[in-house]
């Protein structure tokens, strides 16, 4: 499928082809629907990634189920450390992790998957396998459930593009060469993110049908919006161009200060960037020299989506999707959001000619 120069008016529109009756929808743009139709953008499309991303859905499908079920399994007593056979109960980073990589060893598209959860890159059987490397994070801010703060699942998918057996270098691929990438939130619904270079569109689950219901078509990051996001906890550890960016949206010489948000969990301060705009930031720190957030199934995917949004994605030096990789779990300060707003702090970071640590 293309990167970024599709041409994102061809894309389905919930309005346009949506006719209500009873308050049923006749005609709606489910992300299957969508992704067939992304397919036929391109005649010589086996299939196999819209056969990819349907599975990567039904993964998504299963663990928002769990993610919803879980408080109440605790609180009847059905979740803990066992359930009423006596059975270990997994905890849900575990049982999310287990799906994605079921799903998608299924789906016969596969060769290579790299897993947040996962230490080395988990190879696919030979007669299972296929031309697409996934890389994914199955529950970011799992650290988060029993509060209920929205949490996620995030995956980026790339083309094997050398000959003969699939290995490790074959992951660290640039994030320029994404195929397609997307997230889930689980938060007051659950909703896809999702991008094939062709703009990002959002779907929201409809629990009733059992569908992502094309509801955000083409989103578009605004380009400044009125609130940043970072873990101010940090503030000692921080690089002076940061310090002076902080500052100056706190105690701005001229027009209102900024908001600060910060929930975090990355899925739901990108998601706010995303709809909202404004600026997310996980930077380095002087104990972190790369931040926390991880390259290839955290930062890559997310700026994928930022970048087909009009946004930026930058590691405070270069584009994050520039990066090459030299580890399946390496990490990388970032900056992304609205353009203007990361441009500032990329100015600063000139100024103080302090480079965010090269990569
Ligand atoms: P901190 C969650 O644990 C996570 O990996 C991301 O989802 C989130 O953005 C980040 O860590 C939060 O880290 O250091 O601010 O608690």
């Amino acid at each position: 499928m293309s990167q970024g120069n599709g041409d994102a008016g061809r894309v389905l529109s919930p309005s346009s082809s949506n006719k209500n009756i009873h308050g049923i929808s006749t005609d709606c743009v489910t992300l299957t629907r969508f992704v067939l139709e992304e397919q036929r953008r391109f005649p010589s499309a086996t299939g196999d990634l819209t056969q990819l991303l349907n599975s990567i859905i039904v993964a998504v499908k299963t663990i928002s189920s769990s993610v919803r079920k879980a408080g109440i399994a605790k609180l009847y007593g059905i979740a803990g450390d066992t359930n009423v056979q006596g059975e270990e109960v997994k905890k849900l980073d575990e049982v999310a992790n287990e799906l994605m990589i079921n799903m998608l060893m299924s789906s016969y598209t596969t060769c290579l998957l790299v897993s947040e959860e996962n230490e080395k890159v988990i190879e696919v059987d030979t007669e299972q396998s296929g031309k697409y490397i996934v890389c994914f994070d199955p529950l970011d801010g799992s650290s988060n459930i029993d509060c209920l703060v929205s949490i996620g699942t995030i995956f980026s998918i790339y083309r094997k593009n050398s000959p003969g057996k699939a290995t490790v270098e074959d992951c660290l691929q640039p994030g320029r060469q994404i195929v397609a990438a997307g997230y889930a939130v689980y938060g007051s619904a659950t909703m896809m993110v999702i991008s094939d270079g062709n703009g990002t569109h959002g779907f929201t689950l409809d629990p009733a049908v059992g569908e992502f219901i094309l509801s955000h078509p083409n989103m578009r990051v605004k380009e400044r919006g009125n609130t940043f996001s970072i873990n101010e906890g940090y503030a000692a550890l921080w690089d002076p161009a940061l310090t002076e960016y902080v500052h100056s949206k706190k105690f701005p010489q001229k027009g209102k200060a900024y908001g600060a948000r910060y929930v975090g969990s990355m899925v739901a301060d990108v998601h706010r960037t995303l709809c909202y705009g404004g600026i997310f930031m996980y930077p380095a720190t002087k104990d972190s020299p790369n931040g926390k957030l991880r390259l290839l199934y955290e930062c890559n995917p997310i700026a994928f989506l930022i970048e087909n949004a009009g946004g930026i994605a930058s590691t405070g030096t270069m584009p994050v999707l520039d990066v090459q990789p030299t580890g399946i779990h390496q990490r990388t300060p970032i900056f992304l959001g609205s353009k203007l707003d990361v441009q500032e702090v990329l100015d600063l970071y000139k100024k103080h000619s302090t480079s965010a640590p090269a990569q």
